[in-house]
């Protein structure tokens, strides 16, 4: 062991100890919060979203682990890992403290929401362990009650506790990890945010791209063509100026995973993470640029991409579970201002062989955008969607339909692969019948034999939107293929395809019923 402690805090515990659930913002009305949460408990929506929120959260349901005296060099990249791999969508938050070199204190946490509970809690859907059921939530939320909810400013709030400017600035003053050893420098911005601003139209952009830490006082970030933050810095590029940024460690979950999903060109990912909250961010003008940063993040930085300097990037292991992308030149921002709260809080995002310690939530969320962007697009009949994480999220997609008319299926697939949240490094999307679960890989595998010649019935689409991350690609442009595998009955011979050889669920619930403590004794459900 080369770590001091580990140990797993706490099982659940009465509301009345949970000081969390009763922490409120002066002046808040219940208006604020999103109706279908009102009067909940154990729902983030009524409190100040931030990081230490969430760690409390997971701390009070026994789903936090705590290690101290870790390295970061190669230790608590590589426990990260051990941890998202030992059991998938159910493994702890991790709390790194007294991290070798650093003040204790200054600490690092990765898989803050990676569980169903965890990421109900965050945006504020009903507790459950079944993700399928939160994949509807998020869907019936959209078709309902959301409404984006724009940020308000404020001058004051927990990140500029501490400010550190010019020659002060010094991001190794954070334990930036070294997470795996082929890895080409130390990642301070994995679970991260990207804060820009578009020239012309003053939107504010935020994204998730990987930050490397150069140097004490110079970054390197990486953007995918076609990525928001990448237009709007080629803007600023074009007309050879330099680009403001603010990059923000240590965001809360919401809006992580807003900045890490495709929201809509043109909406700001403050007003998406808001809406799912149903309250607005409250955000502080940083120093250099007035960009919005999250008033109660752990950490920010702010200065610019310089027009003409780059230094090579990476590599650096990818969602895909790579190192596809190899060394590039990349444009370096030049750091003037560090922000950060007391005994400050680095997130993580363990880019690794999938699963990951962020891939189990964002199957879920990805899940949730995709059903109710093919919805908003006028597909009927949709029963469910799953992006599977040993697809890497985006690779593997399943949709499952009550198939209505001819051609349905097809229509699905297509709309899958087409909508924006399905269409970025996509590769395979299989299309089930309705008594299919689409989370279910041994249901799926089931369809993929049975029901599908794959001759007939796999269609491809040729050119579509990838990345040099895919580690099928080689060379520019970055466009791939997606194959639609139809993997439902065939809708024209559909009433003679044969049945299903399977008890009847009204058979199933009674043999159920009149045998269930025999059954329990035997499978211990
Ligand atoms: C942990 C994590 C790391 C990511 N790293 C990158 C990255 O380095 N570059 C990139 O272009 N996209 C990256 N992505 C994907 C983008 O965050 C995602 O495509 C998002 O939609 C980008 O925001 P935008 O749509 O506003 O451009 C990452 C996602 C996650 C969850
Ligand atoms: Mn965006």
């Amino acid at each position: 062991m080369t770590f001091a402690t580990v140990w797993y805090v706490g099982a659940r515990v009465n509301a009345a100890d949970r000081p969390w659930a009763s922490r409120k913002t002066s002046g808040e009305t219940n208006s604020m919060l999103n109706p279908e949460t009102r009067g909940a408990s154990d729902r983030s929506n009524e409190r100040e979203p931030d990081v230490r929120d969430i760690i409390d959260y997971a701390e009070g349901i026994g789903e936090l682990a705590r290690i101290n005296g870790a390295d970061w060099n190669l230790e608590i990249g590589v426990l990260a890992e051990i941890f998202a791999h030992s059991d998938p969508g159910r493994a702890p938050a991790v709390l790194f403290d007294q991290i070798k070199g650093y003040p204790a204190g200054i600490r690092i946490v990765s898989g803050l929401h990676n569980t169903c509970r965890r990421l109900a809690y965050s945006f504020g859907f009903e507790a459950t362990d079944d993700p399928t059921v939160l994949v509807k939530a998020y869907r019936d939320r959209m078709k309902g009650s959301f409404k984006l909810i724009p940020p308000v400013a404020v001058t004051a709030g927990p990140l500029i506790e501490n400010v550190d400017r010019d020659d002060t600035v010094d991001l190794f003053k954070f334990p930036v990890p070294m997470i795996h050893e082929k890895d080409g420098g130390r990642y301070i911005g994995t679970y991260c945010v990207v804060i820009m601003r578009d020239p012309d139209t003053g939107w504010v952009n935020l994204g998730t791209y990987r930050v490397v830490a150069h140097d004490r006082n110079t970054a390197g970030v990486w953007i995918s063509p076609g990525k928001h933050g990448r237009l709007i810095r080629e803007k600023y590029f074009k007309n050879n100026e330099p680009c403001p940024v603010v990059v923000c460690c240590g965001p809360d979950p919401v809006l992580f995973l807003a900045g890490s999903h495709e929201i809509k060109h043109g909406v700001t990912e403050y007003a998406y993470a808001g809406g799912h909250r149903g309250r607005p961010y409250e955000t502080i003008a940083s120093e250099l640029h007035g960009l919005p940063m999250p008033a109660r993040a752990e950490i920010a930085f702010e200065g610019e991409f310089l027009p003409n300097e780059t230094r090579p990037e990476g590599p650096f292991g990818e969602f895909t579970g790579y190192y596809a992308s190899h060394v590039r030149d990349e444009p370096i921002v030049r750091v003037r201002r560090v922000y950060h709260r007391n005994d400050p809080i680095l997130t993580m995002a363990s880019p690794m062989r999938p699963p990951t310690d962020v891939s189990f939530a964002k199957c879920i969320v990805q899940s949730g955008m995709i059903w109710d962007e093919i919805e908003s697009a006028g597909l009927n009949g949709v029963k469910g969607v799953w992006c599977h994480e040993a697809g890497a999220i985006r690779m593997f997609i399943v949709v499952a339909i009550e198939q209505l008319h001819p051609g349905h299926a097809q229509q699905a697939g297509m709309l899958v692969a087409g909508c924006h949240s399905g269409n970025y490094a996509g590769r395979w999307i299989v299309v089930v019948d309705s008594d299919i679960d689409p989370a279910n890989l041994d249901d799926v595998i089931w369809a993929m034999s049975t029901r599908c010649d794959p001759v007939a019935d796999i269609e491809y689409i040729k050119r579509a939107w990838s990345t040099p991350l895919d580690p099928m690609l080689r060379t520019p442009p970055w466009e791939n293929t997606r194959a639609i595998v139809n993997a439902c009955r065939p809708w024209d011979w559909r009433h003679e395809f044969p049945e299903v050889a399977s008890a009847s669920p009204e058979r199933r619930k009674a043999v159920e019923a009149k045998w269930a403590q025999e059954i329990q004794a035997v499978i211990r459900r």
